[in-house]
C-alpha cells in the first residue's frame, strides 16, 4: 500500500485527529489544515487545529477560511495525539512549540511540498512537484473518497491560489488547474477571497513598501535586485512584520533580473531573507547552504549578518561556478 492509501486509511478509521501547520501560517498552511479538518469533521471525526504562534495571530484574510474560528491555542493542543497531521512544514522546527506533540504522536501524517523536506512522520506525504500542500491534500481526499464539503473546497482553493502566485509559478501544472476548476465548482465567493488575499493593504504598508522600493539596489554580477527593512522601519511605519510578506512580489517584478531578495530584520536583530528566482538559479540549494530551505525558485533563510554582509554572502553563493555538467 502506498503512503497516500495508508494515510487515507488512518484518517478514515480515526476518531480524533490533531492537525497543525507552521509558524506564521500562509494561506497554503492554513488552507490545507482547515480543508482537511472540514473533510474529517463532515465524516464525524473530531478534529483540533492549531499553529505555534502564541497567542494565535491570524491575518485578516484568514477569517474567510471556515474553521479558523475554531483554531485552538498551543496549550489546548493534545500532548500526545493518536493521529496527528502536519501541513506545509518543510522541517520539524517549523512546528515550533507543537513539535513535542508531533514527536509523541502515534501516527504522524506529514503533508508537504518543500523540496528541502527531509521526509518526516510515520506517513510522509511529501511531493516537491506539487504546487502546494493543498494540492497534496486534494489528492488525499480523493483517495479517502466521498463528498468534498464546500468549506473544504474554499480552504484548498485559497492555498492553491496563493502558492501558485495566482496560477503563475512554474509548479502550476495542468493538473493544478484541473484541481482549481474542480474546487471552483463549489459555491464560494472566490473574488471576495482573492481580494482579501491580494487587495487588502493598509496605507501604512503601502508607505513602507514605498521606502523599500526606493531602497532597492541592483547587483549586476549576481543578476539580482534586493532591498531591506529594519525593525525601526516597521516601528516607524506602524506595520507588523507579517504584513510585509508580499513585498518580495513587488521587488521581483524588476526587468532583466533573475534573483530578488528582501531582507527583513527580526525582533532578535537577525535578518530573515526571502529570495525568488525567475528560473536561472537554484535557491533551494542556496538557502539550504545558509541553514534555510524552500523551493528551487522561492526560498528563505535567516542571516546573522547585517544587510551588506548578508548580500555579500548571497552574491558569492549565487556566482559560485556550478559543478561541471
Ligand atoms: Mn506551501
Amino acid at each position: 500500500m502506498d503512503d497516500l492509501a495508508r494515510a487515507a486509511e488512518v484518517l478514515t478509521s480515526a476518531g480524533d485527529v490533531a492537525l497543525a501547520c507552521h509558524l506564521n501560517p500562509d494561506a497554503d498552511a492554513l488552507g490545507s489544515m482547515l480543508g482537511l479538518s472540514a473533510v474529517l469533521r463532515s465524516r464525524g471525526v473530531s478534529t483540533v487545529c492549531s499553529f505555534p504562534n502564541e497567542p494565535l495571530h491570524l491575518p485578516p484574510w484568514a477569517a474567510l477560511l471556515p474553521g479558523s474560528e475554531d483554531l485552538v491555542e498551543v496549550v489546548d493542543f493534545p500532548d500526545a495525539p493518536s493521529v496527528m497531521v502536519t501541513c506545509d512544514c518543510a522541517s520539524a522546527d517549523r512546528l515550533g512549540s507543537l513539535e513535542p506533540a508531533a514527536t509523541k504522536a502515534q501516527e504522524l501524517i506529514w503533508i508537504d511540498h518543500h523540496r528541502s523536506n527531509p521526509g518526516s512522520g510515520t506517513i510522509p506525504l511529501i511531493d516537491p512537484a506539487a504546487s502546494s500542500t493543498c494540492e497534496v491534500v486534494f489528492r488525499l481526499i480523493g483517495v479517502m473518497g466521498g463528498e468534498m464539503p464546500d468549506d473544504a473546497a474554499l480552504c484548498l482553493y485559497a492555498g492553491l491560489v496563493t502558492d501558485t502566485g495566482r496560477f503563475q509559478y512554474e509548479a502550476t501544472t495542468p493538473e493544478t488547474l484541473r484541481i482549481a476548476a474542480t474546487l471552483r465548482e463549489h459555491p464560494f465567493d472566490h473574488s471576495r477571497l482573492v481580494q482579501a488575499l491580494y487587495e487588502d493593504n493598509r496605507r501604512e504598508y503601502l508607505r513602507l513598501a514605498g521606502i523599500a522600493l526606493a531602497r532597492a539596489s541592483f547587483v549586476p554580477e549576481a543578476n539580482m535586485v534586493w532591498t531591506y527593512l529594519t525593525q525601526a522601519d516597521l516601528a516607524e511605519a506602524g506595520v507588523g512584520a507579517n504584513e510585509t510578506d508580499d513585498l518580495i512580489d513587488l521587488i521581483r517584478t524588476a526587468r532583466d533580473v533573475d534573483v530578488a531578495a528582501v531582507l527583513k530584520q527580526q525582533q532578535d536583530g537577525r535578518f530573515k531573507v526571502s529570495v525568488r528566482s525567475r528560473g536561472a538559479s537554484d535557491l533551494a540549494a542556496v538557502a539550504a547552504a545558509f541553514g534555510g530551505g524552500g523551493h528551487r525558485l522561492a526560498a528563505g533563510y535567516t542571516s546573522d549578518h547585517g544587510p551588506a554582509g548578508t548580500i555579500a554572502r548571497l552574491v558569492t553563493a549565487l556566482t559560485l561556478p556550478s559543478p561541471a555538467a
